[in-house]
């Protein structure tokens, strides 16, 4: 039956088909959109995001409802002026120079996403520079930063000094990866440091109230 709880337990499963199925059939019987959206496709994703922090959930399984959700999303959009989706805000994401691991990252986007952020993905090894001019053109109000290598890690500090040296100092800067932890973002700079992508949310939600 189509519900808005069965959809988001699509969502959940990573049936796809289904999702897109039950999304057409909600609206044909004249579900709110927005609802379908918050309470039926994100609030799917939500239960995701918390299953892989506490790892019951693992990547491929993550990958394929952030399908199923994105999927359901594109049926639904046409039927909602953009001004009715408020963005939660807006964050730049992208991995540093010399580092091309991008799995962990793109899950922090689709989480971001997921959750209502507007995300700005700039791609893997990207210099100082490259994150500075980002920010200068799609003022973000949250910098991102990746890295899977305890040798990459350090360009980290050279962005946040960066930032602050060119006056985006009010940009909040957060980090993650593997090889990061709180002393470290402590040690650069960074506002925040998140060990996963749900927590990446929730550092986000912090630093934006
Ligand atoms: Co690479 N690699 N790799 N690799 N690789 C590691 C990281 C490594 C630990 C493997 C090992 O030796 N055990 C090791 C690093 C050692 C070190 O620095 N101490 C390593 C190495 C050495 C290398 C190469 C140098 C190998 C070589 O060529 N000799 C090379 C470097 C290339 C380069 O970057 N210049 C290399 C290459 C690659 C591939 C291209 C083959 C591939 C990357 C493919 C891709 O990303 N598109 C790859 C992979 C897949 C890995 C492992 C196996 C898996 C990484 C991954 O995707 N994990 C990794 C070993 C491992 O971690 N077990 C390894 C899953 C992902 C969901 O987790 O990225 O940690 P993670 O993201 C998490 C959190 O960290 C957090 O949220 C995510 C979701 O929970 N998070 C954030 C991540 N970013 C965040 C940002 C945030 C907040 C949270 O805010 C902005």
């Amino acid at each position: 039956m189509a519900t808005i709880e069965n959809l988001s337990k699509c969502v959940i499963r990573g049936n796809v088909a289904k999702t897109k199925k039950m999304t057409q059939a909600l609206i044909d019987e004249g579900a709110v959109p927005l609802d379908i959206i918050n309470k039926g496709l994100i609030a799917g994703m939500n239960v995701v995001g918390v299953r892989f922090k506490n790892g019951e959930m693992f990547v491929p399984e993550v990958m394929v409802a952030a399908k199923a959700m994105s999927q359901g999303i594109e049926i639904v959009k046409p039927l909602i002026a953009e001004t009715d989706m408020p963005s939660a805000g807006k964050v730049l994401l992208g991995t540093v120079k010399g580092d091309l691991h991008d799995i962990g990252k793109n899950l922090v986007g689709i989480m971001l996403e997921s959750s209502g952020y507007t995300v700005i993905d700039i791609g893997i090894d990207k210099s100082p520079e490259s994150f500075v001019n980002a920010i200068k053109e799609h003022q973000p109000h949250i910098m991102g930063m990746s890295a899977l290598l305890t040798t990459t890690m350090l360009h980290m500090k050279d962005t946040i000094e960066l930032m602050k040296e060119e006056g985006l100092g009010h940009v909040k800067a957060i980090v993650g990866g593997a090889p990061i932890s709180q002393d470290f973002a402590d040690e650069v700079g960074a506002d925040g440091f998140a060990p996963d992508a749900a927590s990446a949310v929730d550092l986000c939600n912090a630093l934006l109230s």
